[in-house]
């Protein structure tokens, strides 16, 4: 009877937690496509994680105070019932885990594998924005090939359209890293990583260098501007047509990201 009053509580306690993360599920003010697919992918895990360790927790302590003055407690011998549920248990549990995961990994705004990365995602309205990020000691350069645009540092992306980042490196090992929008990737020479988003927020992101490369390596910052398919048209128009030439763009590569809270 102990054990069913227990085995009660224990549900009852995992159902409250599981109310008390749904205000965390619930906001999911993501920033970009990437970012959403990666939260609610967390979401989906907590909604099992927390139940199980609040399962383990009153298990535990259940046994201890149980327990607690008996000298000489004899442990289970052998019990196939209750070695085949938690055995099925922990298979189905990581079914589960390894499934949802797979389908998040899976996703190109997750795990954009090519040059063509997204062709196949993208609705047949929308038109993909490439931007070329070359990293290098200790700076970032974007180009917007189509557009005959460069700009050093500051990366400036509409909001509501998908954009392919071909990310790639002069010198040496760097990681293009902006977590407020959810996208990682490494940089080397002479290889292309591409990550592919949709940012669905205006507003500004920490860009960091996240491959430790030397003695610049922490002022290796940028930012990532998103703004309004208007505004961005507009800051293209501004800074259009230099012909696709060289790095310097509208700004000197410096530290004046630097100061950016992150
Ligand atoms: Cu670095």
């Amino acid at each position: 009877m102990k054990g069913k009053r227990v085995a009660l509580l224990a549900l009852f306690a995992a159902v409250l937690a599981a109310v008390a993360i749904e205000p965390a599920a619930a906001q999911s003010g993501a920033d970009s496509t990437t970012e959403k697919l990666i939260w609610d992918l967390n979401n989906q895990l907590m909604y099992i994680a927390v139940p199980i360790t609040v399962l383990v927790e009153a298990i535990l302590f259940y046994t201890v105070w149980k327990f607690k003055n008996n000298e000489s407690p004899l442990p289970t011998r052998e019990n196939r019932r209750l070695e085949i549920t938690w055995t099925v248990a922990t298979a189905v549990i990581l079914l589960f885990v390894g499934v949802a995961s797979y389908q998040v990994l899976a996703e190109p705004y997750v795990t954009a594998t090519g040059a063509d990365a997204g062709v196949d995602t993208v609705a047949e309205d929308e038109e993909i924005l490439d931007v070329q990020v070359t990293a290098q000691k200790y700076n970032w350069q974007f180009n917007y090939p189509e557009q005959g645009v460069t700009n050093a540092n500051t990366l400036v992306l509409p909001t509501d359209r998908p954009v392919r980042l071909n990310v790639t490196s002069t010198d040496w090992l760097h990681a293009f890293h902006v977590p407020g929008m959810g996208l990682k990737t490494d940089a080397f020479p002479g290889q292309s990583n591409y990550l592919l988003t949709k940012p669905t927020d205006t507003g500004e992101y920490q860009l960091y260098c996240a491959e430790y490369c030397g003695v610049g390596h922490s002022q290796m910052l940028g930012t990532v501007e998103v703004r309004s398919q208007d505004e961005f048209q507009s800051w293209l128009a501004e800074n259009g047509d230099s012909g696709g030439d060289t790095a310097s763009g509208n700004e000197t590569a410096g530290n004046e990201t630097g100061a950016l809270s992150p």
